[in-house]
């Protein structure tokens, strides 16, 4: 057969440094057929002159075209921009009468040298038929896939003829209907490639028994032998029979997108006398515990969507622009590439191989304008096409360490066709996962792929407990114009739910075509041309503007996937490696602190080597002990060294905070005690326990008086009040009184003097489905205990609360309070007009108003800070990073009266009061949702 079979896609070498290095042009045995060719432009193919069938190309009119190109942006047509709706009538059977063609001819010389010559072409849309030498060669289609011929019996030695024909629209039109402009004509590398007797070649990474081995399968009827190298240096070798060999990989150096170390088998074809290089990585992908492993840790996706796209030549691209867009995308710190939608040009992985990108690579097949007649999926007469389309992919791209997943196509619905493209992948490789997002019942697919989900939604399916198979969000953020917003939101998630595994923003890049006006350059959408039926601006969705400029959004979403977390309290700042494999290295901790926007001090501090997901210890900077209001203190960690595609000084990541001021109290020696069940910091006088299982401080106590009887614990409810009376069966059916705490994991850091806790914890009901996920972050230092507290609520939540915060059941009875917030009396957000803010101090007999009838009082607004002064003669000191709601309760949860032990509530917001048992319920604006929530206290005991 002339056409060969899918396979992969290889070239030969002569020597072993141009081999190892990669670079195909160089080879003498790759014969480059791009260039300038003659054209001549016709309007159906039934224009196309006999003599150009007859193989006398002296006759024909010619114009020239440049090789890969579009006929539609070289003058020849015009681009059409459509995402979902077909520009000609919906009927595969029959292509529209005006059917652009392009006939291409060039003559070239051409010296055999190996055995066999494949020609080869990489792309064209979208469907072609070939001509060598006045011969028909074949003919092809899949405008994203590479087809080859085998021309050995048609080239001759010296001069060669290649003519080519090229239709606009066919019947795989209506499979390719993905969001973009219609672009036609021989648009990627065209190349005759000698070749000796290897077929194909495919490498399979396997981890066994502690060791990697590739699995290496070869087709020749030739003698082969195979070196593996690294870093140019040979690691292993044997002889490669046909069929299947296994090497074993001394010291390996993984694959991943932070590592991307890469091997390259050479396959020496002693027949021939040369060499076939391939280049691979050892990765593993696989289900693991319900989620998506690389290497057996679990992968969060911070990816984009891009389509091929420069705004002078559609979806012609060099290597040099690929090279520069995947850099831009790897240096914004995104890790992952959905191919949308359609297999990219073959350079495009070789990069990602190398600066590290995991890829979900997809087929060319997007259906949904057809959707107004039939559905192609669940047509047989499509299976064929649907099946060898998935087929020519894996084949194609198999080796590239970078694609992770196969993605069966995009909006297409989802049918008998999709089940029958899946099971010929698996067949082909069982070493990768599968994406549809048209399988909503993760029938065929690996994960539960989903487009423009609200957060509330993720979080919904996020908190089903039953085993499910992870979550990714193929498109999301649409980035159109001004935008996307919430990415930070959307981040939360990600990171909050173990099966959540992130998702892809649409899109990387707006692809607006680049057009000459009297006032100079510009890009346009959809309608430019004139064209009836288009989708206007939404080919302008993307992050980077068409000639790449980042667009606001891009620099959000930055900032959002950053790769470190950064902690911060008083002087001391904890950063965390958000890596999932790159042990850091060479990184500065960079902070400069301003007041009201000038500098006042700044400085740098090395940073450690963070392994993936650790906590820096606890770093003391050195900032001036008086500063004025609105200090900020910005922070950033930079690079030391060049370090993959980041240079020298390149800076990761950055934040900033209101910085605190720096507490009094001198240093004290600190020591930590940790046993299955508790966390013990004690810190001069002062000593904190946290319970593992919980994740909540359980004593705090000062020179062994202990203050709390119980949990400090976050709690939402309070006594209803009066205005109350409607809402309380609601509260009670949500069941809010009663709150269960678990600690999901615990990470502590410190240095000398001060120590850092990182709790995760879900607090929830009994018996119902809704709960807090909490990220709180504990800190005992010169300043006390300083607790931040970020909580989210989710699944079947409750739509409003009584309040938020912080419930300290206290082993003794309140004396008096001393304040500064709103008094003298109480407050809350819909009655504090009477309450101007002040320093107060009032007994406990005068804290609560004495209602009748027994009822929530004694909320004071706006505390910055308080002394609540006990009984027991050690008082709390609490000061709010931002103002807080402070109130004193009897440890029944009373209003104050004859308890012998009472409670203080530190809350970050509380519910109004309405006027509901007659009237409305409070005005929306002052109400409590459950919405995300975050506040800070500090907390200090004094003897
Ligand atoms: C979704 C498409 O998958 C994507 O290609 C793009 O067109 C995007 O919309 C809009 O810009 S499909 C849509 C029906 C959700």
């Amino acid at each position: 057969m002339i056409k060969l079979a899918p396979r992969t896609r290889f070239f030969y070498y002569n020597d072993l440094a141009t081999a190892l290095a990669y670079k195909e042009a160089a080879s003498p045995y790759t014969h480059s057929l791009n260039g300038t060719w003659q054209f001549c432009y016709l309007q159906s193919p039934r224009e196309v002159p006999e003599a150009f069938i007859a193989g006398d190309y002296d006759a024909i009119d010619w114009q020239t075209i440049k090789v890969p190109g579009h006929m539609e942006l070289q003058g020849y047509g015009k681009p059409n921009y459509t995402n979902i709706s077909f520009p000609i009538p919906v009927d595969p059977e029959a292509t529209p009468a005006k059917n652009p063609t392009g006939l291409y001819f060039r003559r070239f010389t051409f010296k055999q040298q190996l055995a066999r010559q494949i020609l080869r072409f990489d792309g064209v849309d979208s469907t072609f038929k070939v001509w060598l030498n006045g011969q028909l060669v074949g003919d092809g289609h899949g405008s994203r896939l590479m087809t080859e011929f085998d021309v050995t019996d048609l080239l001759v030695s010296g001069e060669n003829t290649i003519a080519v024909q090229v239709q606009k629209w066919s019947q795989y039109s209506f499979l390719e209907d993905q969001d973009q402009w219609w672009l036609s004509g021989i648009f990627r590398d065209v190349t005759i490639v000698d070749e000796g007797g290897l077929d194909d070649l495919q490498i399979t990474p396997q981890y066994q028994k502690g060791q990697w081995q590739i699995e290496v399968e070869v087709q020749a009827n030739t003698q082969l032998s195979g070196k593996v190298y690294f870093a140019d240096e040979p690691i292993a070798e044997t002889v490669l029979p046909a069929g299947k060999t296994v090497f074993t990989i001394p010291k390996p150096h993984e694959w991943t997108d932070e590592t991307p170390n890469l091997y390259t088998l050479v396959v020496e074809d002693e027949t021939a006398g040369a060499l076939v290089p391939m280049r691979f990585g050892l990765r593993r992908v696989e289900m693991i515990d319900d989620q998506i492993c690389l290497n057996g840790v679990p992968v969060l996706f911070n990816g984009v969507n891009r389509h091929e796209f420069n705004p002078e030549t559609g979806r012609a691209l060099t290597q040099d622009y690929i090279l520069s867009e995947v850099t831009q995308i790897k240096r914004a710190g995104i890790n992952a590439i959905r191919t949308s939608h359609y297999p990219n040009t073959p350079y495009f992985y070789d990069v990602c191989d190398e600066l590290g990108l995991l890829v979900i690579d997809e087929c060319d097949l997007e259906t949904h304008g057809m959707y107004v007649t039939e559905m192609p999926t669940d047509d047989p007469y499509w299976q064929g096409e649907f099946v060898s389309r998935a087929e020519r992919m894996v084949h194609r791209d198999f080796n590239h360490p970078s694609i992770v997943i196969w993605s069966l196509g995009n909006e297409s619905d989802f049918g008998p066709n999709h089940v029958a493209q899946a099971a010929a992948i698996r067949r082909l490789d069982p070493s990768r996962l599968i994406h549809y997002e048209g399988d909503r019942e993760t029938e065929v697919a690996d994960m539960y792929s989903t487009m423009y989900t609200s957060v509330e939604d993720i979080e919904k399916r996020a908190v089903k407990l039953t085993h499910q198979k992870p979550h990714i969000l193929c498109e999301y953020g649409h980035a159109m114009g001004n935008g996307a917003g919430s990415l930070q939101d959307y981040q939360d998630v990600f990171r909050l739910y173990k099966s959540v595994q992130g998702g892809f923003i649409w899109e990387w890049k707006d692809h607006g075509l680049k057009q000459d006006t009297l006032d100079g350059p510009k890009y346009v959408w959809g309608g430019a041309f004139g064209e009836p039926v288009n989708d206007g601006t939404f080919c302008i969705d993307g992050l980077v503007r068409p000639d790449r400029v980042p667009s606001p959004g891009l620099l959000e979403y930055e900032h959002v996937i950053q790769p470190f977390q950064f902690f911060v309290a008083q002087n001391h700042v904890v950063v965390k490696n958000l890596y999932h494999f790159q042990t850091t290295q060479d990184m500065v901790l960079r902070w400069r602190l301003e007041v009201a926007g000038e500098k006042v001090a700044g400085g740098q501090v090395a940073l450690p080597a963070l392994e993936p997901g650790a906590l820096s210890p606890v770093l003391a900077l050195d900032l001036p002990e008086t500063i004025g209001a609105d200090a900020l203190l910005d922070l950033s960690v930079q690079t030391t060294t060049q370090q993959g595609v980041f240079e020298a000084g390149a800076q990761l990541a950055s934040d900033q905070v209101a910085y605190q001021g720096l507490p009094a109290q001198p240093d004290a020696p600190t020591t930590v005690s940790q046993t299955a069940a508790m966390v013990t910091i004690t810190r001069g006088p002062l000593t904190v326990t946290v319970d593992r299982g919980t994740g909540n401080i359980t004593q705090l106590a000062q020179a062994g008086a202990q203050l709390l009887a119980g949990d400090m614990a976050l709690t939402l409810d309070r006594l209803p009040i009066s205005n109350d009376m409607n809402v309380v069966a609601e509260r009670q059916k949500k069941r809010i009184a009663t709150l269960f705490a678990r600690c999901e994991s615990i990470q502590l850091t410190q240095n000398d003097d001060t120590v850092m806790l990182a709790i995760r914890q879900r607090v929830a009901p009994p018996a119902i489905n809704w709960g807090i996920e909490l990220a709180v972050t504990l800190w005992v230092s010169a300043a006390g205990v300083t607790i931040y507290t970020k909580g989210w609520f989710d699944g079947e939540k409750p739509t409003e609360v009584p309040r938020i915060g912080y419930q300290l059941p206290l082993t003794t009875t309140v004396k008096a309070v001393d304040w500064f917030g709103r008094g003298l009396g109480e407050s809350y957000p819909d009655s504090l007009d009477a309450a101007p803010l002040g320093h107060y101090q009032l007994n406990r007999d005068q804290w609560g108003f004495p209602y009748v009838v027994p009822q929530e009082s004694g909320n004071r607004m706006g505390v910055r800070w308080a002394t609540i002064m006990t009984a027991q003669g050690s008082n709390l000191h609490v000061d709010g990073l931002n103002p807080l709601n402070l109130n004193v309760v009897g440890g029944d949860g009373q209003p104050l009266g004859n308890q012998s032990a009472d409670q203080v509530r530190l809350d970050a917001r509380v519910q109004a009061l309405g006027s509901n048992s007659c009237g409305p319920l409070p005005l929306k604006r002052y109400r409590l949702y459950t919405d995300p929530f975050d506040f800070t206290v500090t907390l200090s005991l004094q003897k």
